[in-house]
C-alpha cells in the first residue's frame, strides 16, 4: 500500500469494479490515473458504493438533509442553514502522537535527536511500519459504507499556484466539510488531465455491521487513529478519525505536511500563517502573514476590527499560506483554502464580530452547545445570550449560567463556514497571482518576559525568532494543562520534513535582487503581577500593526535596539483612547528570564535538531545572550535600551 504508485497498475474500468456500484459520477470520464487510484481504494477498502461528488449545493442540501434526519447534524433554527455537530467525545481534537510522516530515510522526514532525547518535530516511520500499520485498518474498512471520492483544489483553480487533490471517504460530514474548506469541483479533473494529485485516503474505520457503539452518531475508531503521510508518494492516508484536521485532508495534511515538501522541491514554503492586509489612514495597503500557533489568535487577528479610526482591515486567509518569490523578487502568498475551520469559544461581538457575521448561515458548529432558541452557544458568548433561554451542553447536558461548572462547548469546538461570507474578504483573496508580503509575524502565548512586538534585525534572525517560538498548551490537539511548549515556526505538528533542513529551505530564501519582508515577535498574552492580561489584544492589536507597518517603511525614529531586536521606542506605539497601559512593563526584557530562555532555546535545539541545525542559528542565539550580558542596565522591571 504503502509504495503504491498508480502507474504500475492496470487501468481498470468500471465493470472491474462492479461490487462497488457507481453511484454518482462518471467513472469512464475521469483521468486515467483518478480511475486507477479510485479502483485500488475500492479493492482495499470495498465500500458499498462510489459517489464523486460534484461539490454542488444541490448535493450537500441533500446530504445535510440525509445527516439531519439520522440525527448527526441538528439545525440551527434560529439561522439560515447553520448546523450542529456534536462527535464522539472521544474524537474532538488532532492526535498528534498518532500523527506520522513516512519515508524511506528517516531523516529526511525528522531531525537527528540527540542519543537518549525523545523527539517532538514530527515522528516518523518506515514503510514497512506503515505498510503493517496500514494493513490492520484499511482492508475492508468500507464494507457497508458508501466511499465518497471528492476532486478539490487547494488554490484557486487552474492557478500555477494551486495543487490538486482527490480524498475518498467515507465520512459524509467530511465531505460536507471539504466543500466549505477546499474548492471541491469536477473541473479538478480536466485541469488535472495526466498530472499529478495528492492522494487522500480517509475513513472513519467503522465498516458495516458497527462493533461496538456509535456515540453522538459519530462513528469513529480512538484506539485505531492514524494518519499517516507519504511524501515521496504524496500520499496521505487517516484512519479512525473524522475530526478537523485529522479528517479534513486538505487542511493540516496536505496544504501543510505534504505541501511543505512540494514548497522545499520547488522552492517556496508552504506555513502555517494567516494572511491580511492593512490600509493606512492614508490610503496605503500593507499585506502581512502572521504564524501563530494552534489556538493562539490566527483567525482573531486575519478579522482584527480595528479601534484606531480610518484604519481598514482585510482578511486573506485565517490559517496557511503558500508563499513563493515572484520574478520581480516579492515574496507573494495565496491561502490555499477556501474556508474557515475557526476556533468557536471566545468569539463574540466584541472580540471577534467579523466572525460572527461569516457563520451567520451556511456554516457547521461542531461540538458546541445549542440553546432553545435555535441557536449556538459557547464561553464567551454569555453577555449575548437572552437570559431566558436554556442551554445545552455539546455534550446534551443542560447548562446554567453562573451554577454549571462544566462548559458549554468543547474547549476545541469549531466552526466552519465559507471563506467569501467573510464581510472583509479581501477582493483579491481568490486571486491567483497572491499578495505582496511586507512582514511576517512569528508569536505565541507567552505570560511571561516577552514583549508586546520586537523586530528581527535581519532575515535570518528573524528565522531565528521563528526557530524558537514557544507558546501555552492549547486544546487544538491532544495536550492537557497549561505548559509552554516549543511550537517553532508555529509548525511543530505540521512539519512534513526535517526541521532542520526546514531552517535551512528558510535561511536559503534570502539571495540577492529579493527584498526580504521583515520579521516580527508579537505577544498579547503577557501577563502582569497581578496574573491578569497587560495588553488589551483583539481589536487594539491595530496599535501594534500599526507600529508594524511604520517599521515595513523604514521609520527609524519608533525603534530601539536591544538584545533580542528592535523594540518600540516608548511611546512610539499609539496608546490613544486605551486605559492606563503599563507600557514599561509590557516592552520590558528581564534579563534572568531571558538568559535562561535562550539557554533552554540552545538545548531545545541541541536536543531537538541537533547536527541539522543551521549553525548561523547558534550563533544568533550566542550574540542575544553576549548582548543580554552586556547590558549591565537590564533589570527585571525596566525597559532595556542599548542605544
Ligand atoms: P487555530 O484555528 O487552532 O489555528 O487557532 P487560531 O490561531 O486561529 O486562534 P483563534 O484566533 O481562533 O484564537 C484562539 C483563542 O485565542 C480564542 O479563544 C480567542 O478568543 C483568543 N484570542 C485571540 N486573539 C486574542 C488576543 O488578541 N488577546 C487575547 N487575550 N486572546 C485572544
Ligand atoms: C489547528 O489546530 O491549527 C487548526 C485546527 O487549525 S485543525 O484543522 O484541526 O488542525
Ligand atoms: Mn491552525
Amino acid at each position: 500500500m504503502a509504495n503504491f504508485n498508480e502507474d504500475d497498475m492496470p487501468e481498470m474500468t468500471v465493470e472491474r469494479v462492479h461490487r462497488a456500484p457507481v453511484i454518482k459520477g462518471d467513472f469512464k470520464l475521469l483521468p486515467k490515473k483518478v480511475k486507477n487510484f479510485i479502483t485500488h481504494c475500492v479493492h482495499l477498502m470495498a465500500p458499498r458504493g462510489i459517489y464523486i461528488s460534484d461539490g454542488s449545493k444541490k448535493e450537500a442540501d441533500e446530504f445535510i438533509q440525509k445527516l439531519t434526519e439520522k440525527g448527526t447534524l441538528t439545525k440551527l433554527t434560529a439561522f439560515k442553514e447553520n448546523y450542529l455537530c456534536c462527535t464522539d467525545p472521544e474524537d474532538t481534537a488532532r492526535i498528534e502522537s498518532k500523527t506520522f510522516i513516512v519515508t524511506s530515510n528517516k531523516y529526511d522526514a525528522v531531525p537527528h535527536v540527540k542519543e537518549g532525547v525523545k523527539g517532538i518535530l514530527g515522528r516518523w516511520m518506515s514503510h514497512e511500519d506503515a505498510a503493517r500499520e496500514m494493513s490492520q485498518r484499511f482492508p475492508n474498512c468500507m464494507t457497508g459504507r458508501m466511499m465518497y471520492v471528492i476532486p478539490f483544489s487547494m488554490g484557486p483553480l487552474g492557478s500555477p499556484f494551486s495543487k490538486l487533490g482527490i480524498q475518498v471517504t467515507d465520512s459524509s460530514y467530511v465531505l460536507l466539510s471539504m466543500r466549505i474548506m477546499t474548492r471541491v469541483s469536477l473541473k479538478v479533473f480536466d485541469v488535472l488531465r495526466d498530472g499529478t494529485f495528492v492522494k487522500c485516503i480517509h475513513s472513519l474505520g467503522c465498516p458495516r455491521p458497527i462493533q461496538g457503539r456509535v456515540k453522538n452518531h459519530w462513528p469513529c475508531n480512538p484506539e485505531k487513529v492514524i494518519i499517516a503521510h507519504f511524501p515521496e508518494q504524496r500520499m496521505i492516508q487517516s484512519f479512525g478519525s473524522g475530526y478537523g484536521g485529522n479528517s479534513l485532508l486538505g487542511k493540516k495534511c496536505f496544504a501543510l505536511r505534504i505541501a511543505g515538501t512540494i514548497a522545499r522541491d520547488e522552492g517556496w514554503l508552504a506555513e502555517h500563517m494567516l494572511i491580511m492586509s492593512i490600509t493606512t489612514p492614508q490610503k496605503e495597503e500593507y499585506f502581512i502573514a502572521a504564524a501563530f500557533p494552534s489556538a493562539c489568535g490566527k483567525t482573531n487577528l486575519a478579522m482584527l476590527n480595528p479601534t484606531l479610526p480610518d484604519y481598514k482591515i482585510h482578511c486573506i486567509g485565517d490559517d496557511i499560506a503558500w508563499m513563493r518569490f515572484d520574478k520581480l523578487g516579492t515574496l507573494v502568498a495565496i491561502n490555499p483554502e477556501h474556508g474557515f475551520f475557526g476556533v468557536a469559544p471566545g468569539t463574540n461581538s466584541k472580540t471577534n464580530p467579523i466572525a460572527m457575521r461569516c457563520f451567520e448561515e451556511n456554516s457547521i458548529f461542531t461540538n458546541v452547545g445549542e440553546t432553545s432558541d435555535g441557536k449556538y452557544f459557547w464561553e464567551g458568548l454569555q453577555d449575548e445570550t437572552p437570559r431566558d433561554v436554556t442551554i445545552k451542553t455539546w455534550l446534551g447536558k443542560d447548562w446554567h449560567r453562573g451554577k454549571s461548572t462544566e462548559l458549554a462547548a468543547h474547549p476545541n469546538s469549531r466552526f466552519t463556514s465559507p471563506a467569501k461570507q467573510c464581510p472583509i474578504m479581501h477582493p483579491k483573496w481568490d486571486d491567483p497571482k497572491g499578495v505582496p508580503i511586507s512582514a511576517i509575524l512569528f508569536g505565541g502565548r507567552r505570560p511571561k518576559g516577552v514583549p508586546l512586538v520586537f523586530e528581527a534585525r535581519s532575515w535570518s534572525h528573524g528565522v531565528m525568532i521563528g526557530a524558537c517560538v514557544k507558546s501555552e498548551c492549547t486544546a487544538a490537539a491532544e495536550f492537557k494543562g497549561k505548559s509552554i511548549m516549543h511550537d517553532p515556526m508555529a509548525m511543530r505538528p505540521f512539519l512534513g520534513y526535517n526541521f532542520g533542513h526546514y531552517l535551512q529551505h528558510w535561511l536559503d530564501l534570502e539571495e540577492p535582487g529579493r527584498q526580504m519582508p521583515k520579521i516580527f515577535h508579537v505577544n498579547w498574552f503577557r501577563l502582569g503581577e497581578d496574573g491578569k492580561l497587560l495588553w488589551p489584544g483583539f481589536g487594539e492589536n491595530i496599535r501594534v500593526l500599526d507600529w508594524i507597518i511604520r517599521r515595513c517603511d523604514n521609520d527609524d525614529s519608533i525603534a530601539v535596539d536591544s538584545p533580542v531586536g528592535l523594540l518600540p521606542r516608548p511611546g512610539s506605539i499609539n496608546m490613544d483612547g486605551l486605559p492606563p497601559i503599563d507600557e514599561s512593563e509590557l516592552l520590558s526584557l528581564p534579563k534572568q528570564y531571558w538568559l535562561e530562555d535562550i539557554k533552554e532555546n540552545r538545548t531545545f535545539l541541541e536536543d531537538q535538531v541537533g547536527v541539522d541545525t543551521p549553525p548561523i542559528i547558534f550563533n544568533l542565539l550566542e550574540e542575544q545572550e553576549k548582548a543580554f550580558r552586556a547590558n549591565q542596565q537590564a533589570t527585571a522591571q525596566k525597559l532595556l535600551t542599548c542605544s
